[in-house]
């Protein structure tokens, strides 16, 4: 199981050791196509020509998308977006937070499954469900 996670770069690090926690939790469930999403020490080492292209073809690859949409972030939607034209699953985490809401365009998309939480053991809980699930299927 090819999994792509998605988190906020350029949007905003202020999620980031929970993206790193997220993404400990998804490598049980299989390969984790994006770790450095999690990184604490990103460098910028390639163009973003490389960075877009590379990610695009880890997209093809994915078999799942999970993103972390509380910070809002160009670069995740567009990953949504383009994981929804190659028909893979999409899953969005978010916490409800008085200051960001998420978008309509994701909350409301038939395409993508939303859930919310407070808490990190919730998100853990809720990786495991879609994961119980997929593997079922
Ligand atoms: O617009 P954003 O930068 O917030 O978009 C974040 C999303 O785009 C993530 O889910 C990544 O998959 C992808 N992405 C954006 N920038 C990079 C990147 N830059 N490396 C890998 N994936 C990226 C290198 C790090 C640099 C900004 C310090």
């Amino acid at each position: 199981m090819k999994i792509y996670f998605s988190g906020s770069i350029r949007g905003g690090r202020i999620d980031a050791d929970l993206y790193r926690d997220l993404i400990t939790e998804l490598k049980k469930y299989g390969q984790v196509l994006t770790e450095h999403v999690g990184s604490s020490a990103l460098k910028e080492e390639l163009s973003d020509r490389e960075i877009h292209d590379r990610d695009i073809q880890w997209l093809h690859e994915a078999d799942i998308v999970i993103a972390e949409v509380t910070t809002p972030s160009l670069g995740v939607g567009y990953e949504i977006a383009k994981a929804i034209s190659f028909e893979k699953p999409v899953y969005c985490l978010y916490r409800e937070n008085e200051e960001t809401r998420v978008s309509a365009m994701i909350k409301g998309s038939p395409k993508v499954t939303c859930h919310s939480y407070n808490k990190f053991p919730e998100a853990r809980e809720i990786l495991c469900h879609i994961f119980g699930i997929r593997t079922r299927q």
